[in-house]
């Protein structure tokens, strides 16, 4: 089978399609498991809290997180290979291998179990044993612990969140220079977002041929972020193009940016075995529509795996703290240990360092209104 292929076509190994003994083992599997829909939430926190003693921080990725890989910790060995998770068919979970190969798997009964009332127990990304059973039919049976997640708050309940994406390695933040204007407050939120899911970003500025890009990206640049400044349409052969291409070797990525700033081109340019549509709001997800899990990943050249998944732009900033926001903004962290008040939050406070290197010009003032525009409007109610 094609390591491109997008499609779901996994021919032996599709539910169904098994032998008659696979279905009568399929439905002894208790139909109730909560496993049998990913997305399910209810308990959660009760499970949760039965795992670890002390609740602190308990609506953060980063804690959701250190309890998901503690769940992962007591598990006997595993049995099988290593294989990375790249999509969900209902109960089943697709599982790439190294060699590219995906199966579909079910869950082993015992981590079924243990895994009951966890929401997004797994999710793409994650990293997974996987086996066969005599009779060949492929399944789970261990977790590896994750090393950062990306969540999003529930469209019903905001306190809630979705694991969409695990073992992030890279996030692609695209923006373009014009055509719609560049936006520093969102390249700001999304870097955010990043840093406080310990994600290392990058920023892709685009539609390079329609302007000149050297004012923000010097600003990054000077802030020690990889920057692109790219034309995905006029050149082909664009040098950042191929930059970039080689800087998201080996990496497992996930793009973010608003529609319009040239992803779906940019990606096809650097990976034409995608042939993403170009032009549409949204490439697989429709704008409004409230997908629960990540639908699926795609292997590319150079061992570059793209995770695509909806949700990114609702990754919950509204959680963090002040501290948190000033302590991820580079420049105003810089700064931040010199203000006189050690709890400053830069805004109001006399003898405010940060403020003053604003007016020195050793923060640029863009980037100060962003950390105010996200104090003041989007965190909960800090
Ligand atoms: N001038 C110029 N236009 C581009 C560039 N990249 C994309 N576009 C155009 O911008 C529009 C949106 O591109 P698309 O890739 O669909 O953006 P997406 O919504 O972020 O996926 C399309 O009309 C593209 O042809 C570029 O580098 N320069
Ligand atoms: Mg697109
Ligand atoms: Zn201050």
């Amino acid at each position: 089978m094609s390591k491109n292929k997008r499609g779901k076509n996994k021919g032996q190994n599709r539910p169904g399609q098994r032998d008659g003994l696979g279905r009568l083992r399929r439905a002894s599997v208790k139909p109730t498991t909560r496993l049998g829909n990913l997305s399910r939430h209810s308990d959660d926190e009760e499970y949760l809290e039965q795992h670890e003693g002390t609740r602190r921080n308990h609506h953060t990725g980063e804690s959701l997180l250190a309890k998901f890989n503690r769940l992962t910790e007591d598990d006997e060995e595993p049995s099988g290979i290593q294989g990375v998770v790249c999509g969900f068919q209902g109960k089943f979970v697709d599982v790439r291998s190294m060699q590219g190969e995906e199966f579909t798997c079910e869950i082993r009964t015992a981590l079924t179990k243990k895994l009951q009332g966890v929401r997004n127990p797994i999710c793409i990304g994650d990293r997974v044993y996987f086996d066969k059973t005599p009779e060949g039919d492929p399944f789970i049976s261990g977790l590896i612990p994750r090393d950062n997640q990306l969540a999003r708050a529930d469209s019903h309940n905001k306190s809630l969140l979705h694991v969409f994406a695990a073992n992030v390695d890279c996030l692609i933040i695209v923006t373009s220079i014009l055509a719609p204007d560049i936006k520093p407050a969102l390249i700001d939120r999304y870097l955010l977002i990043a840093h406080y899911n310990n994600i290392e970003p990058i920023i892709v500025i685009n539609k390079c041929d329609l302007g000149n890009a050297d004012y923000y990206a010097d600003i990054y640049k000077q802030l020690e972020y990889d920057v692109f400044c790219t034309s995905s349409t006029t050149d082909k052969t664009d040098s950042e193009l191929e930059r970039l291409k080689e800087y998201l070797k080996g990496k497992q990525c996930v793009v973010a940016g608003q529609s319009g700033v040239g992803k779906s081109s940019l990606l096809n340019a650097m990976f034409p075995s995608l042939a993403l549509r170009v032009g549409e709001i949204s490439d697989t997800h429709q704008k409004g529509r409230h997908t629960t899990t990540a639908a699926q990943s795609f292997p590319l050249e150079h061992e570059t795996v793209l995770i695509d998944t909806p949700g990114i732009r609702e990754c919950a900033i509204s959680e963090m703290s002040v501290l948190d926001v000033a302590l991820h903004y580079r420049d105003i962290a810089a700064y931040h240990h010199e203000c006189k008040f050690s709890n400053c939050t830069h805004i109001h406070e006399p003898g405010c360092a940060v403020k003053e290197a604003v007016e020195n010009e050793d923060i640029s003032v863009f980037r100060y209104e962003s950390y105010v525009g996200v104090i003041s409007e989007d965190l909960a109610d800090n």
